[in-house]
């Protein structure tokens, strides 16, 4: 049972989902893959971001018997029917870079006018216990797809986001202003809130 005091297993390959996730679990005490050399990241079958997290938070837990936690997350754009989606890491090929994606995408939207740019960021985090059970958790943050790349910040498609109400895209905006509406902190927010639930019980 995770309290304060025990251990929570990030289990991701992503360097920009740990940095996130690290903020958004403040005061836990956390392990990484990092921390886990041996430990290969396996292969996301699901066809759903539900699937893939779920998989991945069980996976961890197994083997490395800690309470683990995974995040499945991606693009849907309107015009592209929901692509990239669950293909979002792997869109422009198997090992594509963050650059490579965002290029990709930029062209298969390139004759795609404003109103048909909607999309939203989807992140579903997923909570297994070292015996295998799992709790899964949804944020989606929506908005459109800029023209070309704005911002160093982020990670992945974050220069080419711009969420609702906002001008800016992710890579435009702190990573203090991105965790205010972003898909992660939505989803972690309830993570969070069962997690600190368990601990109480526990102590109970
Ligand atoms: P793990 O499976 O090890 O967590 P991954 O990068 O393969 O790492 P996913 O399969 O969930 O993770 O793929 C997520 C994709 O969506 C990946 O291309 C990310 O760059 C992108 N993505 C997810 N959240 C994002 C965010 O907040 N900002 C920008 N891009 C994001």
């Amino acid at each position: 049972m995770p309290d304060r005091t025990n251990t929570l297993l990030i289990g991701t390959s992503n360097a920009g989902k740990v940095r996130e996730l690290r903020q958004l679990l403040h005061g836990w005490r956390l392990l990484t893959l990092a921390d886990f050399p041996a430990v290969q990241p396996p292969a996301e079958t699901g066809e759903t971001f539900e699937d893939n997290a779920a998989l991945k938070a069980r996976y961890y837990a197994a083997h490395t018997g800690l309470w683990a936690l995974a995040d499945d997350s991606g693009l849907e754009v309107e015009a592209l029917g929901g692509a990239p989606g669950v293909h979002s890491a792997r869109y422009a090929g198997a090992g594509a870079t963050d650059a490579e994606n965002v290029a990709k995408l930029l062209a298969e939207l390139q004759r795609t006018d404003d109103p048909e740019r909607r999309g939203r960021f989807v992140c579903v985090i997923a909570i297994a216990s070292p015996a295998g059970r799992t709790w899964l958790f949804r944020g989606a943050c929506e908005g459109r797809i800029a023209h070309a790349p704005r911002g160093q910040g982020g990670f992945g498609y974050d220069p080419i986001f711009i969420p609702e109400g906002e001008s800016r895209t992710f890579g435009e905006l702190s990573a203090e202003e991105k965790q205010q509406r972003s898909h992660r902190a939505r989803a972690l927010a309830q993570a969070r809130a069962f997690l600190l639930s368990l601990s109480d019980a526990a102590a109970r």
